[in-house]
């Protein structure tokens, strides 16, 4: 069970991780962090072993760059709607001769130079988690070929942006029935499957029908809501 970090603070990051989750999910598609708040985080959540992947904001081959040789543990890629974008972008966290990820062994990724296996040649698949993310129409219906990707570690639908892509309010079912789909197409070809849960009572609904990993809302959305209730009560009595 994981949170989304959109907050660009490395006391977020303790804080999350003392508050009992196995992950985080440093947000660089949908929050205003830089490289250099991306670097620090995961190098916070890299001491107190709080596993931190990073979500980068499109397909492109320089953030996954970086953000692998800062340290995350893996990377999750938005809107990945077919075979061709997932072989590209898995590739992209691998190095050759296996993929196409570049040599940075002179970064945190590389022990600042010390790994020997950064300094001189690949014999096997990174370890990094490659996580790709499914929310569009046209990624559902290609699912079962993106699943067919070699080291692909996990899915991950969005049903904010799989909603919208199929021109329906969320809650609609056909949308429930998309995102049922793709589930139920990882859980079949043996791939891990994970999506999001606004609060933990979801969470646990979606464990129990068969997600592997949950993301339960996100740094701005759990201080709110504890605000809120916290305004709530004081204001009740
Ligand atoms: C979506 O629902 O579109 C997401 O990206 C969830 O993280
Ligand atoms: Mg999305």
């Amino acid at each position: 069970m994981g949170t989304f970090v959109k907050i660009p603070a490395i006391q977020t990051v303790e804080i999350l991780k003392l508050a009992g989750f196995d992950f985080i999910i440093i947000d660089g598609e949908h929050a205003p962090l830089s490289m250099h708040d991306l670097d620090v985080m995961i190098m916070a959540a890299r001491a107190i072993e709080l596993p931190p992947i990073v979500r980068v904001p499109d397909h492109g081959y320089a953030d996954v760059q970086r953000v692998l040789d800062a340290g995350a543990a893996g990377v999750m890629v938005p809107h990945v709607s077919d075979l061709d974008e997932a072989r590209r972008v898995i590739a992209q966290m691998i190095h050759p001769p296996f993929g196409t990820r570049g040599a940075g062994g002179g970064m945190r990724a590389g022990g600042w130079g010390l790994d020997p296996v950064a300094a001189s040649r690949y014999t096997a698949v990174d370890d990094v988690w490659r996580i790709l993310m499914i929310e569009e129409q046209r990624a559902v219906e290609r699912v079962e070929e993106i699943l067919s990707a070699e080291n692909l570690s996990a899915l991950f639908i969005g049903p904010s942006d799989l909603s919208m892509s199929m021109g329906l309010a969320r809650s609609d079912a056909k949308v429930n029935a998309a995102i049922a789909r793709v589930r139920d197409a990882a859980k079949a070809r043996g791939v891990r499957v994970g999506t999001v849960a606004p609060t933990g009572k979801q969470g646990r609904q979606l464990v129990e029908e068969g997600y592997d990993f949950v993301l339960v809302s996100n740094d701005t959305g759990l201080l709110g809501a504890a605000g809120r209730e916290a305004v709530s009560a004081t204001n009740s009595t």
